[in-house]
């Protein structure tokens, strides 16, 4: 009832129901023109290289504008203006393959002979695809097109200095619909509005009013567990962050849904409708909570690479439509016109048991609560050989996220090499044409072992095997220094295939759940995908994403969930494209691309520089763990500044626990016994006062 009631009112504020039209000018003026060989590209800022294999690489915009309130794009014009002439001639480099990062057989460079012998304009459509997709109830009208104009005969370029997109509207049932599910608390609309090319937009929908009894943190948790998460939500509590844990049985028994599957998301929809919840955390791998297969195929080196059951947690982060407007129970289809713009932050606990829940509860707690110091910003950057013909290494890609890059025509903020330690593991070539230099495992996990914050690797994977360590190497002993006290636990991004197939019992679904190693980590549930012989390709943009959200300078994202949900945000422009440009592989890496881990986890990029104070009272007993001991009540970690004065019992460490503290100051009278065999953690000062 509370339901229909809020849409009625919503109506009532909408204030456009009439067709009306959506116009936004872009100029362009400053290229970059890059040599590859006999070949150079030709880029815009923030454009993106596409082409047909074997035809020419050409820049595209994006095009991503708000719609009224209500409505949806019907249909777009696109008027160029003020054509220029390049000076000078030029041989535009051929679009290559994508390729699964499973394969590494020689390739064939590409280059359709007919096309670049006519003596005439390459033929390209005057845009893309025009989308209506809804990201957090706003609707948005999604296309692009290129500005340039290429004549490989004359070897000429051209391009249009002034580009006009209007983009027509009419009221639409869809619309209207995901308006009941507008939000629009600050930090919601301050990233809709950076998505945005038209931000004013924003000021003609609705304001939705926070409620008190909203929440931002839902976790879904078969009935098992459902009481093991205390740790977790205590320290969302205590940051500001509500949370409500909902089993997957009381879903199941009154949710709507075709399935398990689709109850559990009508049921998130529900919330997020109600609540405004910004978190999702789905505790538990398939079956404990089903993951929804999604359909793609691919065209690939004469290759069609489909399937209809790609595990994609997108399905419970995108939260309108269905996913099956056909209603042929195969998700994510084309023409089901699946909702590419994540709504909300949505992670997994990939475990069994409730050994491995503990583990995963306890890794992001410390990760976040007791940070080892002196490793937040060593990131280690692990690239492979990809590819021999045109040869291709991972550790040219993974440059691209170091510093802020406009490579391959398009801006993403990166890894600042000044303020951080970055390590690399980069196989090369010694001498042409194929003979490398490869990294070992034992190389690997020495560095991993010397404490890291984040690893982003680039290499061949699969559902067991993943930076060159198999399923059985991924143990305790083989990550002993990554014990959250020794140095602290990691996270992890790869663009490897299938390392993270987490309906199958995969690598990665491991390496989170054990006792040490990874706090969290992004991983492909199928193929990832890269570009032959360049350093782009569909994965690539969106690890550029991620990594740019993380770092980027003016307000960076530190919620692991909502930075990986950025990322695909910046990329579904891209996934729209029809078939020859990307060759679906983007939508691929769209749906396969998953989180494994607490998606509100703060990510440390830079040095603890916040630290609270607490001051002893032993005012219950003599146990240094006991919040009760201490105002204001809290377990201290390595984030707190402790003071010690005279007090009605004062601290002993007696217990296995680990104990920790940044600054102790001990007062006069004051007093902290450490029992023979125990230990405590101090990585700040400790001072006796006088
Ligand atoms: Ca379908
Ligand atoms: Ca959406």
């Amino acid at each position: 009832m509370k339901t229909k009631l809020f849409f009625v009112l919503m109506m009532i504020h909408v204030p456009f129901l009439f067709a009306g039209t959506v116009v936004k000018t872009f100029s362009f003026g400053h290229y970059k023109i890059e040599s590859r060989g006999a070949y150079q590209t030709f880029c815009f800022d923030n454009t993106l290289q596409c082409g047909i294999p074997g035809e020419p690489l050409l820049p595209w915009q994006a095009v991503v504008l708000m719609l009224p309130p209500g409505e949806a794009a019907c249909s777009i014009q696109v008027v160029y203006e003020d054509e220029t002439l390049v000076p000078g001639q030029f041989r535009v480099e051929p679009k290559q393959h994508v390729r699964p990062a499973t394969e590494d057989k020689p390739g064939e460079f590409l280059l359709n002979a007919r096309v670049y012998r006519q003596h005439r304009v390459y033929k390209v459509p005057a845009s893309g695809p025009l989308l209506t997709q809804y990201l957090n109830g706003f609707a948005l009208g999604l296309s692009s097109f290129t500005p340039v104009r290429y004549n490989p005969g004359e070897k000429r370029l051209a391009y249009y200095k002034k580009v006009t997109v209007v983009i027509t509207t009419r009221p639409d049932a869809r619309s209207a619909e995901a308006l009941t599910r507008l939000a629009t608390a600050e930090n919601v609309v301050s990233r809709v509005k950076s998505f945005v090319m038209n931000p004013g937009m924003v000021s003609t929908y609705p304001v939705r009013k926070s409620s008190q009894s909203n929440y931002q943190y839902l976790i879904i948790s078969p009935a098992i567990f459902k009481d093991e998460f205390r740790q977790l939500t205590n320290m969302y509590e205590a940051k500001g962050i509500s949370t409500r844990i909902v089993t997957v049985d009381s879903i199941s028994t009154c949710g709507t849904g075709y399935d398990l599957a689709e109850k559990i998301r009508n049921f998130v929809i529900g919330q997020y409708q109600l609540y405004g919840i910004e978190y999702l955390l789905l505790a538990g791998s398939p079956p404990l909570i089903p993951a929804r297969g999604f359909y793609c195929e691919v065209l690939s080196g004469g290759s069609v690479y489909v399937d209809a059951g790609i595990p994609a947690d997108l399905y419970y982060s995108a939260l309108d439509g269905n996913f099956d407007l056909n209603g042929n129970q195969i998700y994510a289809e084309v023409q089901d016109a699946p909702d590419l713009l994540p709504d909300i932050a949505v992670g997994r606990f990939t475990v069994n048991d409730t050994a491995e829940l503990h583990h995963m509860i306890h890794k992001s707690v410390s990760y976040q609560t007791n940070p080892v110091f002196g490793e937040s910003g060593k990131p280690l950057l692990a690239g492979e050989y990809l590819w021999a013909a045109p040869l291709t290494f991972g550790g040219s890609y993974l440059d691209l996220l170091v510093n802020n890059r406009n490579d391959n025509g398009y801006f993403t903020h990166g890894i600042p090499s000044t303020t951080s330690l970055i390590d690399k593991l980069y196989d090369t070539l010694i001498a042409p044409p194929y003979n490398t230099w490869q990294w070992s495992q034992a190389m690997l996990l020495e560095k991993i072992n010397q404490g890291n914050s984040f690893i982003h690797h680039l290499g061949h994977a699969n559902s067991s095997y993943m930076m060159r360590l198999n399923y059985a190497q991924i143990t305790n002993s083989n990550f002993s220094a990554v014990d959250g006290i020794t140095h602290n636990y990691q996270l992890c991004y790869t663009q490897g295939c299938d390392c993270g197939a987490f309906d199958n019992g995969c690598i990665a679904a491991k390496a989170v759940s054990i006792d040490n190693f990874l706090a969290a980590g992004i991983f492909n549930s199928r193929y990832g995908w890269f570009d032959e012989g360049t350093t782009e390709g569909p994965s690539e943009h969106l690890q550029r994403e991620f990594v740019g959200a993380m770092y980027n300078d003016t307000v960076p994202e530190k919620h692991i969930g909502a930075a990986h949900m950025i990322s695909k945000i910046k990329k579904a422009p891209w996934v729209g494209l029809p078939g020859e440009f990307e060759q679906g592989a983007q939508r691929w890496c769209h749906y396969d691309c998953n989180l494994f881990g607490d998606p509100a986890m703060e990510i440390w990029t830079t040095e603890p520089a916040t630290f609270s104070a607490a001051t002893w009272t032993g005012s219950i007993d003599s146990n240094w763990n006991n919040s009760g001991n201490w105002n204001p009540p809290v377990v201290p970690t390595t984030l707190s500044d402790l003071t010690i004065p005279v007090a009605p019992h004062l601290p002993v460490i007696t217990t296995v626990n680990k104990t920790f503290g940044h600054n102790v100051t001990i007062l006069s009278g004051g007093n902290l016994t450490i029992n023979t065999g125990k230990s405590m953690v101090v990585f700040g000062n400790v001072t006796l006062a006088p």
